[in-house]
């Protein structure tokens, strides 16, 4: 039986690099994706279709099997958590850095420091690490404006070249980790739709070793 997949991809500035790369992998949507309202699109493959959505509710959809797989930030799946989740491939595409940073030359307030970000479970766990006390404040944009209106010490933010932060008057310090963007697969239909899902797993991972 020829079983349908649903792959479910992040918009913004990661649609814009996993479009060339799907399109190296042979997987080509059937409208321009663009200039279209719809969010379900066909390809030019029989058995997938795709779903654009936001970036965050990637690895909800995939983990509740609303989608088989995804593309998906590292970052986005750091904070989100990986149960029912697998991620056979780097997809090496979007590539950055979450990084905490502060005011230049201005030393972060101890024993307690106040952490502005989007990403509070990861920066919980990274404070915890590093057995720095932090008091985690969620934000949902514009980070680099905290810590200038004395909303917080401190950001957790993804840094690329860094000119963000330099523009704002703030310096990166700590690397949390490195991040690019992911294939993650829902568990059981790793298992259930191995046929289908097994070719093309192989498409994007000769796919993205061929940019190598
Ligand atoms: O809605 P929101 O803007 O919060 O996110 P979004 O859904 O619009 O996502 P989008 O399109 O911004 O893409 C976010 C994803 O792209 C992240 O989850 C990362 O995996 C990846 N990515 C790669 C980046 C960057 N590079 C990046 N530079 N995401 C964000 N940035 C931003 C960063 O937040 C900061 O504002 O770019 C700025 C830093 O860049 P530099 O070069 O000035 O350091
Ligand atoms: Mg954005």
């Amino acid at each position: 039986m020829n079983k349908q997949l649903i792959l479910a991809l992040s918009k913004g500035r990661i649609l814009d690099e996993t479009l060339p790369l799907l399109a190296d992998a042979g997987i080509r949507p059937a409208e321009d994706l663009g200039s279209s309202r719809k969010l379900l699109f066909d390809t030019n493959l029989p058995n997938v279709k795709l779903v654009v959505i936001r970036a965050t509710d990637v690895p909800t959809y995939v983990q509740m099997g609303a989608a088989d797989l995804g593309v998906a930030g590292k970052d986005v799946l750091l904070e989100h958590g990986a149960e029912g989740l697998y991620e056979p491939l780097d997809l090496e595409i979007a590539r950055c850095k979450l990084m905490t940073a502060g005011v230049t030359g201005r030393e972060s307030a101890m024993p307690r420091r106040r952490v502005a970000t989007k990403f509070v479970n990861v920066a919980r766990r990274y404070y915890a690490e590093q057995g720095i006390q932090a008091e985690v404040i969620k934000l949902y944009g514009a980070m680099e404006l905290a810590p200038l209106m004395n909303l917080a010490d401190e950001i957790v933010d993804i840094v690329d070249t860094g000119n963000t932060l330099r523009a704002n008057g703030m310096e990166p310090r700590e690397l949390i980790g490195h991040i690019s963007t992911r294939l993650v697969v829902n568990q059981a239909a790793m298992t259930m739709k191995h046929d289908q899902l097994k070719p093309l797993l192989q498409r994007l991972s000769d796919a993205v070793a061929a940019r190598r």
